[in-house]
């Protein structure tokens, strides 16, 4: 029987890690994954990839864990013995990361560290190729645009700074131990898959049950801010590629097209089926969205509730290396996937599933 490559990804229940475990089965990969212990459940994203775990020829396997738990990664690593593995496993929203700091910093970036001497400890080092799930965030306060590998960092908030500490181990494990292990510098990539509490997610469906009438009015923070969106399907992709080179390194991924969250909410409320056009009225907090067909109607309202301590302005990505070096490029537009996570989030509602 062929040998399968072996695959451990943390994070397998989020965004990124359902669309990565998807391709690596579709590869024919024995895929294993790292899930939290949750009092419900957390793996709607991977119900579609499970198997009954009494079957033999199964490829997905599920193990719990937590990347603040040494023993607990140091136990899943040696046991599995990965070809690849994906760190994907993060408390991944930046304004949370204000409020819980230290628990970022402990999964977001010692968790990197875990996973890295858990790969040594297990006689790994020379085996296990390394995947970090590294983030346009850490460029931060811009320096230059647009942001490529070569750009410095300057991270600006609790979460940039456990991903930029994460970042360098891997750099310094990758020279201190000649480890494969690679950084994906991925800027913002969304799908109908993407956590409700992120820009895109919270517009489109917000749309949808605005359309349905089971909400009024969208609250928003900083719609000035701007994000070069692309679509996780396409980024996951670009995960595995640079696992297959065999010289580890750091790429930048992105699409290099920037729009402001202003402009992401005008498209979505055009994708809606009674498409609707946003007009601005008044400024600053004051600032509203209303139905230019029914001006009494406002959409949009400010809530600086969702302002960061300090924000992230602007991000643009230039993907060249990726481009140059393993013939990537981004196939989905902005504007593709702003309509796809519309048309998903309304056919949610049509079904009952988002009346909170
Ligand atoms: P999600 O927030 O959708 O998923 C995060 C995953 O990490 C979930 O499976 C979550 O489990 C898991 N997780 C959270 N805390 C822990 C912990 N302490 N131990 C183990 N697992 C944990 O993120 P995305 O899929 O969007 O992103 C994947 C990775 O890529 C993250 O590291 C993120 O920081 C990074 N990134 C994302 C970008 C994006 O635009 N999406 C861009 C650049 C980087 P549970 O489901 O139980 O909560
Ligand atoms: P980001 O994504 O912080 O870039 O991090 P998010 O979608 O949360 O914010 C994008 C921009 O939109 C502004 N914004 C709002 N954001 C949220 N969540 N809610 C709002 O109401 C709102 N109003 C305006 C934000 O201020 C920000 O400027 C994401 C995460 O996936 C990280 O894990 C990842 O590393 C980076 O993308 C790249």
């Amino acid at each position: 029987m062929a040998e399968h490559k072996v695959a451990l990804i943390t994070g397998i229940t989020g965004q990124d890690g359902s669309y990565l475990a998807e391709l690596l089965l579709k590869k024919g990969y024995a895929v294993h994954g790292v899930i939290r212990r949750s009092s419900s459940f957390n793996t709607r994203r991977i119900e579609d990839l499970y198997e009954d775990p009494h079957v033999d020829t199964r490829m997905l396997y599920l193990h719990y864990g937590d990347l603040t738990d040494s023993t607990n990664c140091f136990e899943i690593v040696s046991s599995v013995r990965p070809d690849e593995l994906y760190n994907l496993g993060a408390q991944s929203h930046v304004k949370v990361s204000f409020e819980m700091s230290e628990y970022t910093a402990d999964t977001d970036g010692l968790g990197t560290l875990r996973l890295l001497n858990a790969i040594r400890s297990s006689g790994l080092a020379g085996k296990t190729r390394f995947y970090q799930a590294s983030t346009s965030e850490l460029y931060g306060l811009v320096q230059e645009v647009p942001q490529r590998e070569t750009t410095p960092f300057y991270p600006r908030s609790p979460y940039a700074a456990a991903k930029l500490y994460a970042y360098w181990i891997v750099v310094n494990y990758r020279e201190a131990y000649g480890m494969h292990a690679s950084n994906g510098i991925l800027f913002n990539h969304e799908s109908p898959r993407r956590g409700p509490t992120f820009v895109t997610r919270k517009v489109t469906r917000a749309v949808a049950r605005i359309h349905k009438g089971l909400q009024q009015t969208l609250y928003m923070g900083n719609i000035d801010a701007k994000r070069d969106w692309g679509h996780a399907r396409d980024y996951v992709e670009m995960m595995w590629m640079m696992m297959q080179k065999d010289e580890p390194d750091d790429y930048v991924v992105a699409t290099g097209v920037t729009n402001t969250v202003r402009y992401f909410i005008e498209l979505a409320f055009a994708a809606a089926p009674v498409g609707i056009t946003i007009e601005w009225q008044g400024e600053g907090v004051d600032e509203i969205g209303v139905d230019a067909a029914d001006k009494s109607r406002v959409l949009v309202r400010i809530d600086p509730k969702y302002f960061r301590p300090t924000e992230v302005e602007l991000l643009i990505g230039d993907p060249a290396k990726a481009k140059e070096k393993l013939g990537w490029v981004p196939k989905i537009p902005m504007q593709e996937l702003c309509k796809e996570m519309v048309a998903s989030d309304i056919a949610l509602v049509e079904k009952g599933d988002l009346t909170s």
